[in-house]
């Protein structure tokens, strides 16, 4: 199996990295940007790890982010094993939501249970997994805890269910509009991903859609922009789904 580690900066990546692999990682490039492939076989199962840059998000803001797009419409994996700081879960649930929307399997491992545990806090495990519609693990790479139950889990690595955020009526048509127009998407990426990335203005999918496509979806987006501003829904588009997500995140917290 091929994995890739992903999540915020300073999460617990390189620990963890380190810890399910041990120090037979070895540094490729990426093609086309000067960021380091970091490749590891994680003992045990033999499994590959490529560990990627720590983001906030898929939709990137530097060379660094970029390459997360780059590998998730480009390398060969498997699965994602996406790394969460659960001290600060509402920051890092944003990422999530983002790999849960392209549709692949997946592991979240809720990191820095120590830390959370000292603050006098605890985390339902069974309920995220629920809301979130995949399998977790609780660990704390620095004191080596959990580990071994996330090599455990990752032969079973699953999305139980289509994760699908509702974005409201406007950004929903031009979802729609978006998707009619999608004839092929790379075949592993959920359709309604790419539709959702291409809204929130991630130039990596962009680059991945033939001209034909790019400019009526280029349109849709402007328009659906305008719309937004114009119905007061949010100051843009990008930030009319990031206040979505967020929402869905406070409720995941109260529950
Ligand atoms: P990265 O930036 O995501 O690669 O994160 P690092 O692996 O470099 O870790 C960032 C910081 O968090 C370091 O100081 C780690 O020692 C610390 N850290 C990593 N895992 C844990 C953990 O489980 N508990 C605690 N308390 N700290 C951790
Ligand atoms: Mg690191
Ligand atoms: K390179």
């Amino acid at each position: 199996m091929r994995l890739m580690l992903i999540g915020n900066p300073n999460v617990g990546k390189t620990t963890l990295f380190n810890s399910l692999t041990g120090a037979n990682a070895h540094v490729g490039n990426w093609s086309g940007v000067t960021v380091d492939k970091l490749v590891g076989s994680i003992k045990k199962t033999n499994d590959e790890l490529i560990d990627l840059p720590g983001t906030y998000s898929v939709t990137p803001s530097s060379e660094d982010e970029g390459v997360v797009t780059y590998a998730l419409l480009n390398e060969s994996y498997d699965g994602l094993l996406n790394i969460v700081d659960a001290t600060h879960l509402k920051r890092n649930l944003h990422l999530t939501i983002q790999l849960l929307e392209a549709n692949v399997p997946m592991l979240v491992a809720m990191n820095m249970m120590d830390a959370l545990h000292r603050k006098g806090l605890n985390l339902n495990l069974e309920k995220l997994e629920k809301m979130l519609g995949v399998n977790g693990v609780l660990i704390s790479a620095r004191k080596n805890e959990g580990i071994d139950e996330v090599i455990h889990q990752l032969p079973a690595l699953t999305l139980k269910k289509p994760f699908r955020l509702y974005y409201g009526i406007t950004i929903e048509t031009a979802i729609s509009q978006i998707l009619s127009l999608l004839s092929e998407t790379p075949q592993h990426l959920d359709a309604r991903w790419i539709a959702i990335q291409a809204l929130e203005g991630n130039e990596g999918i962009y680059q991945s859609l033939s001209l034909a496509n790019e400019v009526p979806i280029r349109a849709i987006v402007e328009e659906t922009e305008r719309k937004i501003i114009n119905e007061k829904v949010a100051l843009s588009l990008k930030g009319a789904i990031f206040n979505k997500r967020r929402e869905f995140i406070h409720q995941l917290y109260r529950e």
